[in-house]
């Protein structure tokens, strides 16, 4: 029994420290049930958070469609596209009256302008033309007696030509005619060879084309 006495302290000692070890002061415990409460409520909010996200999101959709966008056209008929007016074998005195009608048939309001480029000048510079809107009826006999004058100078000349109704320079100058979608207007022509041409004029063909030129009105100043 003595030889085991001396062990006997250093095993208690140990079974002391072990109790010791076990059993932890009073506010260690409480620390660690509130890390522990703490701990526990971070996972059952994490839980709740994505429980949240997935179940319990409302959403909505809408759509606006057919957004169609498309352009415009313009386009100018002139009919008879040849030989709308002739003169052949004129002496002075003599004259000659036709109708050219001009219509748009594009789909957005169109001015347009008219040149005439003729084939030579001797001739085509003592013709006198002059141009009508609104004639009754667009023959010689009736000219004078219905309508509005909007050109009277010369048949045209070599080109450039002669600026028969408006500019055909870019924008509104005057003389510049408005014709909207579908309308259309009809230009009685009148040439006549006066009684004062000069005698240079005999034996001379001239042939006089007319150009005429659209652009659209709307943005273009
Ligand atoms: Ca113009």
């Amino acid at each position: 029994m003595n030889t085991e006495t001396p062990n006997a302290g250093p095993l208690n000692t140990e079974t002391l420290n072990t109790a010791q070890l076990d059993k932890e002061p009073p506010e260690r415990d409480d620390r660690k049930r509130g890390f522990l409460l703490l701990a526990a409520s971070a996972i059952v909010l994490a839980l709740g958070v994505t429980t949240f996200s997935s179940l319990a999101l409302f959403s909505d959709s809408e759509t606006s469609a057919d957004n169609t966008f498309s352009t415009a056209t313009l386009d100018l008929t002139v009919a008879p596209a040849s030989t709308a007016i002739t003169g052949l074998d004129l002496i002075p005195g003599d004259r000659v009256t036709a109708p050219l009608t001009i219509t748009n048939s594009g789909s957005l309001d169109l001015r347009y302008s008219m040149i005439s480029v003729t084939t030579e000048d001797v001739l085509a510079g003592e013709l006198v033309m002059t141009i009508k809107t609104g004639v009754a009826t667009c023959d010689s006999a009736n000219f004078g007696a219905t309508g509005t004058v909007v050109f009277n100078g010369v048949l045209g000349a070599t080109g450039p030509g002669v600026n028969v109704l408006g500019d055909s320079a870019q924008g509104d100058q005057p003389g510049d005619r408005v014709l909207a979608p579908a309308a259309n207007e009809v230009l009685c022509i009148d040439v006549q060879l006066p009684l004062s041409a000069s005698n240079a004029t005999q034996g001379i063909t001239s042939t006089a084309t007319f150009t005429v030129n659209a652009e659209q009105t709307a943005n273009n100043p």
